[in-house]
Formats: structure tokens, sequence, C-alpha cells
């Protein structure tokens, strides 16, 4: 990771930030994957804030965050064969119930922005030939998550290791260094900001963000937690009357300067990608015509199971089996048309031919 700046130069510090996430530190992230694992993902606010359960209770979506089998990060996979993740990520092999997934050559697409540039989020297409991972569709939040929504976290970043102290300005500060592997863990917290554009490099984000407090503070949640590197990419879910929704995808870090690399400290910010701005894209590359919220065939039923021609949610085609017949019928009413046609043209040929023959012979005769 790079050296944060202040909020006044965010935009430096997000982009240090990102390197720091997803890539420089990636390789390292990948010893954590081989390594025996003391370390947690995701950096607590203390150690009894971290969960003693592996699973959060109830949540239903665990298996659909993952990690890229080389470098690290996380991914998420949306169901029907598509993953999402951070554009800083990128593309590459998934693990997915116990498997390897390579990505399909030439399905990436980086989403875009209203303005058509382009934001730090991507989709991929996964190779089920051999076999599907078996995931139903991840559910999208339809609308942004707003302040104080409190949110689950998970993800395969660094964990906390030891506490460290340094110099600022004459005043001692502490903080948590990262340990050298990360680790899939989940952690909690509150939404401090909705709509922020974050701008790094090429990319300009539409994001959520969430402050790291200490325990014991006011808006401290529970598994107070902040993202670290390998977090990138990684998933910010919000329960909304009983169901989870996907509500974001952690891009970036921000905090103040002068701490030594790789530390987190109470304050910092965590930025995920607003999974709500960029919904009907992702559902328009990811999912199938029954799936995707649209009425692709113009009969005003949309998708399963409203759409009687879905047969599924992962059915790629809204008509149903009468429309076929239907088509078949028409190909019947074009084939009869043109038999009568035909006949019509057969009978005013004939009838012309009477016609004439009668002049041509009332012709000869007069001839
Ligand atoms: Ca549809
Ligand atoms: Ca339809
Ligand atoms: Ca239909």
């Amino acid at each position: 990771m790079g050296r944060p700046r202040l909020d006044r130069r965010r935009r430096r510090g997000i982009r240090a930030g990102v390197v720091g996430l997803g890539v420089a530190f990636g390789l390292i992230g990948l010893v954590g994957v081989i390594g025996s694992g003391a370390a947690h993902a995701l950096i607590f606010a203390s150690p009894d804030m971290e969960p003693a359960e592996a699973v959060p209770p109830d949540f239903p979506y665990w298996e659909h965050v993952t990690q890229r089998r080389y470098q690290g990060p996380s991914v998420l996979y949306l169901g029907g064969g598509w993953a999402l993740t951070a554009r800083h990520v990128g593309m590459g092999e998934v693990f997915l119930e116990g498997r390897i997934f390579a990505p399909i050559a030439g399905s990436q697409r980086t989403l875009l922005n209203l303005d058509g540039s382009p934001a730090d989020l991507m989709v991929f297409e996964i190779d089920r030939s051999e076999g599907d991972p078996g995931l139903p569709l991840l559910p999208l939040a339809r609308r942004p998550v707003e302040r104080g929504d409190q949110v689950l976290l998970i993800g395969f970043g660094r964990g906390r290791a030891r506490v460290v102290e340094w110099d600022a300005d004459g005043t001692s500060q502490f903080g948590f260094q990262w340990d050298a592997v990360g680790r899939k863990r989940w952690g909690t917290n509150r939404i401090d900001l909705v709509g922020e554009r974050v701008n790094q490099g090429a990319w300009s984000t539409i994001t959520i963000g969430f402050g790291f407090d200490p325990p014991l503070g006011a808006r401290t949640t529970r598994y107070e937690a902040a993202a670290a590197t390998g977090d990138s990419g990684g998933a910010v879910f919000v329960q909304r009357d009983g169901t989870w929704e996907l509500a974001g995808v952690m891009t970036s870090v921000t905090g103040t300067t002068g701490r030594p690399d790789a530390t987190s400290t109470y304050g910092d910010r965590t930025y995920a990608a607003d999974v709500a701005a960029y919904r009907s894209e992702i559902l328009r590359w990811t999912r199938p015509a029954c799936a995707n919220e649209q009425d692709d065939d113009g009969d005003e039923a949309i998708d399963f199971p409203d759409d009687p021609g879905c047969r599924d949610l992962e059915d790629d085609d809204e008509r149903d089996r009468t429309d076929a017949t239907g088509s078949g019928l028409t190909e019947i009413a074009i084939a009869l048309g043109l038999a009568i046609g035909g006949a019509l043209a057969l009978v005013f040929r004939i009838r012309q031919r009477g016609q004439s023959t009668p002049s041509s012979t009332s012709d000869s005769t007069a001839d």
C-alpha cells in the first residue's frame, strides 16, 4: 500500500489504497491461501470483536464469496455462470465449491457509469462446460444503502497482526499492522456515506463507505472491521425484509498520513462500489432472459415465475412452448396465404384464359 493521504487529498489516497488492496500485495495474499492461517481477513477493531463463528449465522451466500486463484483477491459469484469483482482485480481462475473454474476469454466487461466512464467494477463469465457450481443467483440491492445501515463484510484480505505506534506531529498514534496472509473472514460495519464518486486513474466509481470505529464507540458495530489488502472485490451485504442483498463490492481504503505501510487505524474508511448504481448493467450482462428484470418477448410478463415461457431463472428465453406453436401457426398461415395467393392467381389466370379463349375463339371464328 502506498502512503494514504488526508481527506483533502482523498483522490490520491484512494488511488494508493486501491493498489494496496488488490494488486501490489496480491502475491503475498496467495501465501495466505496455502498457509495454515492463524490469520483473519479484514481488520477488527479489537480481538474480542472477531466473530467466533466461521460463517455468519443464517447467511445463505457465504459460498458466493470466493477468490482468484493466483493473486488471491476476492471475487463474487453472481450465479448463472458470472463473476463480479473490482476492475483492478481483473479476471482469472476462481474457486467455487472446491473446484477451479477458468474464465471465458473475451467475456469480461468493465461496468460503466451513466456518462460512459469506466468504474472500478467488472464482470466475467466462467467456463461451466465441465459442471455448474450449482449456486443460486445472488440477490443484488435495488436501492442504495443509507447512512446508518448495518452491513456485513466478507473478504479474503489480510488480518490484524500487531499494534504499532508512531509519532505524528508530536502526538503518539497507534494502529494495527496487517499480517502477511489473507484468509476468508467476515465482519460488520455501519454505512457513513453514500453516492461519493471515487476516482482512481482511469476509473471513476460510485461508492458507499464506512469508517473504522474504536470499540465502545457510538457507531461501532458488534464485529467492527475495515478492509485490507486482498479484500478488493469482497462483498458488502445488507439485510432487507429478511433477505440478504449484495450492496457493495469493496475497492479501496483511505487513512491518515505518516503511518507505517500496511497498517489500519481507527477513522480509516473503506469504500465499496455501490451495486445499486450498477445493478441494471450487471443484470444486462450477467442474467439470463428469465432473470434480467426485462420483458424480453413483449408479452408484458417479466422473468420467472411471472412469464409462463420461463422454465426457471436460468432459462435464457422468455418465449414459451405456446409461443413456439404460435410461430408454427404463423408459418402455416404464411404458407396458406401463399397457397391462397397462388390459387387466386391461378383462378385469375384461368379466368383470363377463359376470357381470352372465347375472344380468341371468337377472333379465330371471326378469322
Ligand atoms: Ca426477462
Ligand atoms: Ca415477457
Ligand atoms: Ca413469455
